[in-house]
C-alpha cells in the first residue's frame, strides 16, 4: 500500500461514560463520512457505554469496539486505538470526542487535506474556527495553554491541545509513540509535539467546537497540571538539546 493511498480510514472514538452520546456521534459519522469506519474505544464505562457502543457494532458492519479493562485515560486508549488499527490494516486514523464537540460535518474537510499533510488538525484558533457554548474560562485555558505551548516550545500551531485529528498511520509511526505517558488532554499536546519534532507536515483546518451538551466532562485540574508540568519539561529538554548540539559544533 503506497503512503499516499488514503482509502482505509477508522475513527477512534474513547468514551466513558457517554452511553447518550455514543449512538449520536457514531449516527453523525456514517451521514457526513459513510466510507470510514469507526472505533469506539471503552474504559469499562460504569454507565454501561459498553453494551450501548456493541448494539450499535451489531447493527453497522462499519462500527467496532474495543473494550478496556479501566479507565486508564484518553492517551491510553487512544495508543490502543492506534494499535488496533494497525493490525486491522488502516493506514488513516482520526481522533475524535463522542460528546459532539468535535461535529461530523467537519471530518469530510480534515479528510480533505490528507492528500498534502500528514497530519490534519482541527483548530478552534485560526480564522474560521471557533468555539460554542464554551465558558470564558474554558477559552482562557485554552487560549493560554496554546500561547503557552507556542512560546515555550517553539510549536507554529494555532491549536495544538486540540483533539480532533487526522493522523496517517505512517506518520505515527515516525512519532515514537512507544514511551508516551501522557495521560489526559496532555496526549494531544504530547503528540503535536512529537509530530514537530519528527518533520511531519501538519496542516491546520478551522472546525467549530461545540461544548457538550450530554454527559459529563472529564477535565479536571489534574489534567491542567499534568499538561502544564509535561511541557515544561520538555521545553527544558529542548533547551539542553539545543544547548548540546551548539557545544558539539564549536
Ligand atoms: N476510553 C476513555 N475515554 C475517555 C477517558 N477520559 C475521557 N474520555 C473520552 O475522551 C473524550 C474527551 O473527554 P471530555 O470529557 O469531553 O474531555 P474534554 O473534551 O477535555 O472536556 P469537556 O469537553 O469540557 O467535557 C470523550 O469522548 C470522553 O468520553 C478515559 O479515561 N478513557
Ligand atoms: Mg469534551
Amino acid at each position: 500500500m503506497s503512503d499516499t493511498a488514503i482509502d482505509k480510514v477508522l475513527v477512534i472514538i474513547p468514551t466513558y461514560n457517554e452511553r447518550v452520546n455514543a449512538p449520536i456521534i457514531t449516527q453523525g459519522i456514517r451521514k457526513h463520512a459513510p466510507q470510514v469506519d469507526i472505533l469506539i474505544a471503552d474504559d469499562n464505562s460504569p454507565d454501561g457505554t459498553g453494551a450501548v457502543a456493541d448494539e450499535l457494532a451489531a447493527a453497522d458492519s462499519h462500527i467496532h469496539v474495543l473494550h478496556r479493562q479501566q479507565k486508564a485515560g484518553l492517551g491510553a486508549a487512544y495508543l490502543a486505538g492506534f494499535d488496533w488499527a494497525r493490525q486491522h490494516g488502516y493506514n488513516v486514523v482520526v481522533e475524535m470526542d463522542a460528546d459532539g464537540s468535535h461535529r461530523p460535518q467537519d471530518l469530510p474537510k480534515l479528510l480533505e487535506k490528507l492528500p498534502e499533510a500528514d497530519v490534519v488538525m482541527g483548530s478552534r484558533w485560526v480564522k474560521g474556527g471557533r468555539v460554542v457554548n464554551w465558558p470564558k474560562s474554558r477559552e482562557l485555558l485554552s487560549r493560554g495553554g496554546n500561547l503557552y505551548t507556542r512560546l515555550w516550545l517553539g510549536i507554529r500551531l494555532a491549536d495544538a491541545t486540540g483533539g480532533f485529528r487526522v493522523y496517517r498511520i505512517s506518520a505515527l509511526d515516525k512519532m515514537g509513540l512507544d514511551n508516551v505517558q501522557s495521560q489526559g488532554y496532555c496526549f494531544q499536546v504530547d503528540l503535536s509535539w512529537r509530530a514537530t519534532q519528527a518533520g511531519l507536515r501538519l496542516v491546520e483546518v478551522p472546525i467549530v467546537f461545540v461544548e457538550r451538551e450530554f454527559g459529563e466532562s472529564k477535565m479536571s485540574q489534574d489534567i491542567v497540571t499534568e499538561a502544564l508540568k509535561r511541557v515544561t519539561v520538555w521545553g527544558f529538554e529542548k533547551r539542553r538539546a539545543d544547548l548540546l548540539k551548539i557545544f558539539k559544533k564549536s
